[in-house]
């Protein structure tokens, strides 16, 4: 009979049986089971529990015998799988997909005569922030380029308190009083019975609500324009919604609008690319972010403010407290005062951006809310979605969320409370006296409200104040160019083509006769609807004489400058070295990125005999993930690549997706294989010589919209 073994001689088995295997660069040792074991050692701290206690071997769990059960005894693994059974937290019921960054804001010139808000006193100061940008309707997993509104939520760390801005790309909303907010949202989502479509507004409830409800009218002209699928967060503006108003140390109140302006102007992808990118790189939105601020190239906005008095308000054709409106910043110009920028990355997804909770209720002294209802139902409704999504009323607890100034106060308990009051007064009023008595009032620097006169009798009601559902979109409408006009009557015939029910399609044709006639004709017939519906009875009539506001318009407001962009360079063994490296040059100086494609992804030969290597394979580096393209293969390699499909789709897409091509010579083939070699125009760039200018030039305008007018696009 074999000798019962002893736990000495097992141990001693343990360590006999180890071996070293080794797997390219890495030497690993291994178990018996050929399982992989990495040890502590230098700088490798030791692997313990939650408690501290150091773990001998994290591959095998404590079992009875090489073959048996595991032992219940077994602490580390029931920590471990604890642990991991509530890794998740729910997600937010609203913008759950989303992104994040650190950065500060920095003060241009004191703007003590309009507020005493402690951020805006000294010319220079920086307040550290957070920033997230996030899609709304989506689930956390959804892809980043969905048709959709985006938020756009900062957190200024003052020294007098966190401030939340939490704001969105588009500057109205759909509805005007909270109380419609959960009906807006469930008819958003996926449909309750088939939990589809995800991160989708083309679907019979969505349309079905909207349609029943003109007060949303203006904001469907906006998310039916390209600005609900940015090219990148980096490109886009952000609004705070609502009137707030500031105040001085004097109380005197200003209305303002907050804009966050960007940097590197606006741009947005067209919705065919949108929809490919979805399927290319779901994370487009987010990696652009990430690789920005990881390549030192911060993205910035400038803080704009709308200001205006309380006459303006009177004077002014629309109410202030609506959030379905804009003030054109054509009427009340906006003030840059300042800027952001974000210079960092999370340390940890999950406990910064995920857990990060904003909220409109978070304001400083010097800036105080309006009576929009909107702002005063979101003021409750912030502060209590924190405790589902968190867990604890302490998430003010969580870093993240924790102020960065000082502060004190009587809350203590409650789940997960890591920062209870010292000492042993706990309540106010009490006999203690300094440090001991702990945190009083103070009535000079404390916040004050506004003391706005407020009275009246109590009511459900609609101002009639808010009855003008159509002027202002028609206003964002004929404010846009013909090509982004196009793109909105486009974007309407596909998502109400996408609507089963035909009497929602007329409805909203009905709706778009009071915006525009043209518009209205136009998704009528790319409906194919047999005949045209009466005007939707309006609560005003539309005013038709509102001054365009070019601001409105994305295209009108280029940038003309490249800076921030990205050429995708489809290359082959024997390209041009000079042309190639020249080209990255001239990228370079215009602040541009040049990211190599090649057949393969170990890169390629080029014609000097040097190695280039490649960052895509060119499936899965497709033209729709970059903002121009460069077509340099040698002669063979343009024969090889016209038999690639994927090759033929780069090539095709970029030049449907009116982008600009440069290319050598060689790459003509590979146009009559695409198809487009009769449809050359001037955003095709010959790239034969070190000389780039010409294509830098063309990429500066950022699209070839004359294409556009040839070929209909969406
Ligand atoms: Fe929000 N919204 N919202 N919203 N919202 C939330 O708060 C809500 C509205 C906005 O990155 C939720 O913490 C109501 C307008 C952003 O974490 C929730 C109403 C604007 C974010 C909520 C609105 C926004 C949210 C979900 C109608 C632009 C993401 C999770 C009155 C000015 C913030 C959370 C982040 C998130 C409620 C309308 C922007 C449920 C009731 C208008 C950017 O509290």
């Amino acid at each position: 009979m074999a000798k019962k073994r002893t736990s000495r001689d097992k141990t001693q088995r343990d360590t006999d049986d180890r071996k070293t295997a080794r797997y390219a660069d890495q030497n690993i040792t291994t178990g018996t089971g050929g399982d992989t074991h990495q040890r502590a050692n230098g700088d490798t701290p030791v692997l313990t529990t939650q408690q501290g206690t150091p773990v001998s071997d994290d591959q095998n769990s404590l079992r009875i015998g090489e073959r048996g059960p595991t032992a219940l005894e077994d602490f580390h693994f029931r920590e471990k799988i604890f642990h991991f059974d509530h890794e998740r937290i729910p997600e937010r019921v609203v913008h759950a997909r989303g992104f994040g960054a650190h950065g500060y804001f920095e003060n241009y010139q004191p703007l003590s005569d309009i507020t005493k808000a402690d951020i805006f006193q000294r010319a220079g100061e920086k307040t550290p922030a957070f920033v997230r940008f996030s899609t709304v309707a989506g689930n956390k997993g959804s892809a980043d380029l969905a048709r959709d509104v985006r938020g756009f939520a900062v957190k200024l760390y003052t020294q007098e308190g966190n401030w939340d801005i939490v704001g969105n790309n588009i500057p109205v909303f759909f509805i005007q009083d909270a109380i419609k907010f959960p009906d807006l949202i469930h008819a958003a989502k996926p449909e309750p019975d088939r939990e589809f479509p995800q991160a989708q507004t083309a679907h019979d409830n969505f349309w079905d609500f909207i349609s029943l409800t003109p007060e949303s009218m203006h904001m469907v002209m906006w998310i039916m324009s390209d600005r609900t699928i940015p090219r990148s967060f980096r490109f886009m503006e952000g609004f705070g919604v609502h009137t707030f108003r500031l105040v001085n140390a004097a109380g005197k109140s200003t209305f303002v609008k907050f804009h966050w302006k960007p940097k590197l102007g606006l741009q947005s992808v067209v919705w065919n690319e949108a929809v490919k990118i979805n399927g290319a790189d779901p994370d487009f939105h987010r990696r652009d972010l990430w690789d920005a601020i990881q390549m030192g190239d911060f993205p910035e906005w400038e803080l704009g403010l709308q200001l205006f008095d309380e006459d303006f308000a009177e004077r002014f054709g629309f109410d202030v407290l609506d959030a379905t409106k804009i003030v054109p910043e054509e009427d009340v110009p906006v003030r840059r005062v300042g800027r952001l920028v974000l210079d960092r990355c999370v340390d940890n997804f999950f406990a910064e951006t995920e857990q990060v909770a904003f909220c409109t209720q978070n304001i400083v002294p010097g800036v105080d809310f309006t009576n929009d209802p909107l702002l005063q139902g979101r003021n409750f409704s912030y502060l209590d979605t924190q405790l589902k999504r968190l867990g604890s009323p302490n998430f003010a607890h969580i870093p993240i969320n924790a102020p960065k100034c000082p502060f004190h106060y009587f809350q203590q308990d409650g789940h997960m409370a890591m920062m209870n009051p010292k000492g042993r007064a706990n309540y106010e009023p009490n006999s203690w006296s300094g440090a001991a008595a702990g945190p009083r009032e103070s009535p000079e620097k404390g916040f004050q409200s506004y003391p706005a006169d407020e009275e009246g009798p109590k009511l459900r009601v609609r101002s009639e104040t808010f009855a003008d559902h159509y002027s202002q979109a028609r206003q964002f409408y004929v404010s846009q160019t013909e090509v982004e006009q196009n793109h909105i009557a486009n974007a309407l015939i596909f998502e109400l083509s996408k609507v089963e029910r035909l009497a929602i399609r007329v409805r909203m044709v009905a709706h778009l006769l009071n915006i525009d006639t043209d518009l209205a004709k136009q998704v009528a017939d790319g409906l194919r609807l047999k005949e045209m519906p009466k005007p939707a009875d309006a609560a005003m009539p539309t005013q038709k004489n509102l001054k365009k506001s070019p601001a409105l318009s994305i295209l009108l407001n280029g940038p003309e400058s490249f800076a921030g962009r990205k050429v995708g360079a489809l290359v082959t063994d024997g390209v041009n070295i000079a042309i190639l490296k020249a080209l990255e040059a001239a990228l370079k100086a215009e602040g541009a990125l040049l990211e190599i494609i090649a057949p393969k992804v170990g890169g390629v030969e080029a014609s000097d005999g040097s190695w280039v290597e490649a960052k895509q394979k060119i499936d899965g580096g497709p033209s729709v993930l970059y903002d121009a393209v460069a077509l340099l293969p040698s002669d063979d390699g343009a024969k090889m690549l016209a038999k690639e499909p994927a090759a033929r789709d780069f090539v095709a897409d970029a030049f449907a997706h009116m982008k600009v091509i440069g290319h050598v010579k060689a790459a003509l083939s590979l146009f009559e294989k695409a198809g487009i070699s009769d449809s050359r125009d001037d955003g095709f760039i010959v790239l034969e010589s070190k000389d780039c200018s010409a294509f830098i030039a063309a990429c500066r305008k950022l699209r070839c919209w004359t294409r556009a007018a040839g070929a209909k696009q969406g």
